[in-house]
Formats: C-alpha cells, structure tokens, sequence
C-alpha cells in the first residue's frame, strides 16, 4: 500500500476531475489518499475510508495584500507528508503546485518523492511569460517525475523550456462507471427538443481559447440543413459574447444556455455530436466524456485533440477558424445513421482501449513503483 497526498484546483475543470477520479480509482486499488487542497474537490463523490482530505486554509492577514496560497499550501503539504508518512505527493500543474511542493519537501523532515502532472494551462500560458519560465522548468526538473497529458504537451514543454527532464505521457480517462450513455428521452423532452431534432453539445469554461463564436457560426450553419437544438454547457467570461451572437444571428430559440451542470453524463446522452473548436487544448477531456456517452466529435487540428479524436473513425478534426468546414463534417454525420453509429461504436471502442481508467491508474503506480525505487 502507497501513501499518496494529491493537490489540484478543486474546483470545476479537466485537471481537478483527474486528480480526484485519480484519487478515488487509487484508493479503490488499496492506496491511502491524501488530498491537500483549498476546498472538498468537487468530484469527490463516493465514500472510502482510506481517502482523506487535507484543507488549505488561506487567512487574511492584514499585513498580507493577498493571501499567500501558495506558501499555505506548501506549510499544509509539509505537515501532512510529516504526519501520514507520505511515499508520493502527486501535485496537478508545475505552477504553483510542483513548487510548492518542492519547498514542504524541504521543509519536511520524511522524505517523500514529488510526481508533477502537467495539464497544458499552466505551460501554454504561464511557461510564455518570462517572470514565470525559470520558476516553471525548475518544478518540473526538480520532481522525481514528470508526466503531460498528452504527446503534443509533452513535446511542446521540451520545446519551450529546454527541460532536462524526460516527461512521460500518460493520457486522461474517463470512469467508465459515470460515464456511459443511458436512454433518457424524458429529458430531451423537458428542454424542450423534439424527438426528431438532432443535439449538438459544447461543453467547457467559456473561456476565449474555446471559441465559442467559432462554436455558433458553425451550428449557424448546421441548423440551415438539420432540424437541431445547440447546448451550451458551462460559464465563463465568454457568456456575454456568446448570447450576444445568438441573439445577433437570430438563434435565441434554438441555443439554450444551461450553465454549470452536474450530470453531464446524462445531458450528454441526448446528444449527438459534440463541437470543440479550441485555439488551445492539450487534451480536452469533454471530448472523451462525450465519446464515452456515445457521442462522436468534432475538434480542432490543435494541441492534443487530433490525440484523442479519430478522424474520419470517431469524429473529425478541422482546421481552426473554419467553422464552414466543421458545419459541413457535422451535417455529414447527422444526416447519415450508419455513420453516426459506426463513429458512436467507435468512439466507445477507443474509451475503452486507448483511455481505459484501469490501464491509465496502473500507469501511473508503476511510474510512483519506479520514483519510489529509485535512491
Ligand atoms: O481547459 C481549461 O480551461 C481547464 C484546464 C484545467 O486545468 O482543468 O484544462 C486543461 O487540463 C485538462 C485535463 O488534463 C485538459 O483536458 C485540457 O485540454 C487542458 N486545457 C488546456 O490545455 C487549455
């Protein structure tokens, strides 16, 4: 049995969905768990008893302007690596989380070795600016071990910062006990859609790199030739932009906006197509969420998609900005049953071999097995 402290954001986002699914998958295989993070990680959602959550407490000090997360975290990290004799602490995102790390390890008197998970955000945009750069290449050199989620983000990091370090890929996945498609007909009806109308989904954090304009202009495109209905799931600071363009091209009754959802796995069953359109992603686990429901894709010939999506096997991918391209490979698979089933088979298959939750857990303990032997 591994004693195993894991810190991510715990708030909504692909990187806190793997940590925690991480968390729980490693518990369920015998491990002990110890989550340190600022708050209760939102998927943490079953009960076992060798799980354990550690909380980062951030005081506003009157002498501080902000309040030192970052320090707070490494102060709680320290105390827990010390008190539960932890082998391994598995922090998500080089900045701040490997840094942190490697300053309680200094502080810690047991010693425990440091694996750092990179899941894109913290390189594509913190790793361009220079303030931070020698800071990021340093947590990542000065873990035990380092892994991306996926080939490009490994290759792009090496790139960038000239690591001395070999990152390792190991690819996100899915639980396939949540995520699967579950006939729900009740619900397509209770948003209104009807039963002939076909739905498309994009889920994500409205931010700009996910091109929500990008996202509408193709469904624009789609509904001129299919009787559909588009679901915008998720909030961000693109909300505005985007109901302003739907309101603007006169789609008001065919996007409905549901905000943050909790059951994707059942509003992803009455889908038919997802639509990711991103300028920047390093993986884009809501593609895999949508694979494992069943759900062909479309995504961007960007970062990490063309890793997870097929072309012309589980979906397609499209040149970024070409929202006519993307419109006319989502009409191809809405207006043909036998493909859109062979791609939905598909999709299921590649879940289930490629991205297969026990492969991936199993990869992982073998890369903490070889850290913790090595001297
Ligand atoms: O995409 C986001 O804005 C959220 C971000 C995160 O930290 O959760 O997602 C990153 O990590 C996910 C899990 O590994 C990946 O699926 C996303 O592609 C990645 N986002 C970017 O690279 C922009």
């Amino acid at each position: 049995m591994r004693k195993i402290g894991i810190t991510c954001y715990p708030s909504v986002g692909g990187s806190g969905i793997i940590a925690t699914e991480l968390g729980m998958l490693l518990a369920e295989r015998g491990n002990e768990v110890h989550f340190i993070t600022s708050s209760l990680p939102f998927r943490l959602n079953r009960i076992n008893p060798r799980i354990y959550f550690h909380e980062v407490e951030l005081n506003h000090y009157p002498v501080f302007q902000y309040p030192p997360y970052d320090l707070a975290l490494a102060a709680k990290m320290a105390e827990v690596i010390n008190r539960e004799k932890l082998d391994i602490l598995h922090v998500h995102y080089a900045m701040p989380h490997a840094i942190s790390a490697l300053l309680a390890k200094d502080i810690a008197e047991h010693d425990v070795k440091i694996v750092t998970t990179l899941h894109g955000t913290d390189i594509t945009v913190l790793a361009i600016d220079d303030i931070f750069k020698n800071m990021i290449k340093h947590g990542i050199e000065k873990s035990d071990a380092v892994t991306a989620v996926s080939h490009y983000l490994a290759d792009h990091t090496a790139d960038l910062l000239h690591v001395n370090k070999e990152i390792e890929v190991i690819y996100n996945f899915v639980n396939e006990k949540q995520y699967y498609r579950k006939e729900m007909p009740i619900i397509k009806e209770q948003y209104g859609i009807a039963p002939e109308e076909k739905v498309v989904v994009h889920i994500s954090n409205f931010r700009k790199v996910k091109r929500l304009p990008d996202v509408i202009q193709t469904f624009q495109l789609i509904q001129e030739n299919i009787p559909s209905k588009l679901l915008l799931i998720g909030d961000g600071p693109e909300y505005g932009t985007a109901s302003a363009l739907v309101e603007e091209l006169g789609l008001d009754e065919k996007v409905l906006f549901l905000g943050k959802q909790k059951n994707i796995n059942e509003l992803l069953s009455i889908c038919d197509l997802k639509l990711l359109l991103s300028e920047k992603e390093s993986f884009g686990l809501v593609l895999l969420e949508a694979m494992a429901c069943g759900v062909p894709c479309i995504g961007t010939n960007i970062g990490g998609i063309p890793e997870v999506i097929q072309h012309g096997e589980t979906g397609y991918i499209t040149e970024l900005g070409d929202t006519k391209q993307a419109a006319t490979y989502a009409i191809k698979i809405l207006s043909n049953q036998e493909q859109h089933q062979r791609f939905a088979a598909n999709a299921l298959e590649m879940v289930h071999t490629q991205f297969h939750s026990k492969e991936i857990v199993e990869h992982y303990e073998r890369l903490y097995d070889k850290v913790l032997d090595t001297p």
